[in-house]
């Protein structure tokens, strides 16, 4: 069951034949949990030594101006599996929320991305780019509680900041083949891999970092070193 868990997700909008079929709320709630104590996880295991080590490294923060291009490659997708990339500062560090919006689009009756991550706090604009009354209604999926419902009449939009993290299930009551999902999530770096498991994490200051990929039931981890204008984390090629 725990392999259903991140299947039929469309990725960045590419068609998948099934990509309209959405997770079910006990594969997002495994899926939250999952991701949580990936997250968890990776802030406990910091060490005195890994601390004083990154201070000595790391004199004046020079190195957190520079920032790297971070590519990699997770699992390639398989049954329409996808991976979702995490990269955890270590030690733990903020990070503005962005200003910039996340886009979710509605076009050919389709949602578009089906998986969207934004952070709590960061703009998620919802747009109707086609000549067809829909809605949007999205709730969060642990809770069951509503988000909003909202009327997008064609070519309009409506944006939205999510406070809570988790997962939301997005879907139009006028087409009921229409049905996506948000993740919101609180850390500073974080993608959904495409079809070739590629993936790529822009502007991100040089350090140290836990790299957790997730994909259905399995969790991949390890530390990683980002330094210089071009960072590859490499392949991972653990399918379980
Ligand atoms: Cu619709």
């Amino acid at each position: 069951m725990i392999q259903r868990i991140v299947a039929n997700v469309g990725v960045n909008g590419v068609d998948q034949p099934s990509r309209r079929h959405r997770l079910s709320r006990n594969d997002l709630r495994i899926l939250a949990v999952l991701i949580a104590l990936a997250l968890t996880a990776s802030g406990c295991r910091q060490t005195p030594q890994d601390a004083s080590a990154l201070r000595d490294r790391s004199p004046a923060r020079a190195t957190d101006t520079a920032a790297s291009l971070v590519v990699g490659r997770a699992p390639p997708s398989s049954g329409g599996l996808v991976s979702i990339v995490l990269l955890e500062p270590r030690p733990a560090r903020e990070r503005p929320v962005p200003a910039e919006p996340q886009v979710m689009d509605q076009f050919g009756l389709a949602f578009s991305p089906t998986l969207l991550l934004a952070r709590p706090g960061q703009p998620v604009e919802f747009r109707n780019s086609e000549d067809t009354l829909h809605n949007v209604r999205v709730y969060h999926v642990e809770s069951r509680d509503p988000a909003f419902n909202v009327s997008l009449g064609p070519f309009g939009k409506y944006v939205y900041r999510f406070e809570r993290s988790g997962f939301y299930a997005v879907s139009c009551d006028i087409h009921p083949s229409m049905a996506a999902d948000i993740l919101i999530i609180d850390t500073p770096y974080a993608a959904v891999a495409d079809n070739d498991g590629r993936f790529t994490l822009p502007d991100v200051p040089s350090g140290s970092y836990t790299l957790v990929i997730l994909r259905g039931g399995a969790r991949i981890e390890r530390m990683v070193e980002i330094a210089g204008p071009r960072t590859d984390v490499g392949l991972h090629d653990r399918q379980e």
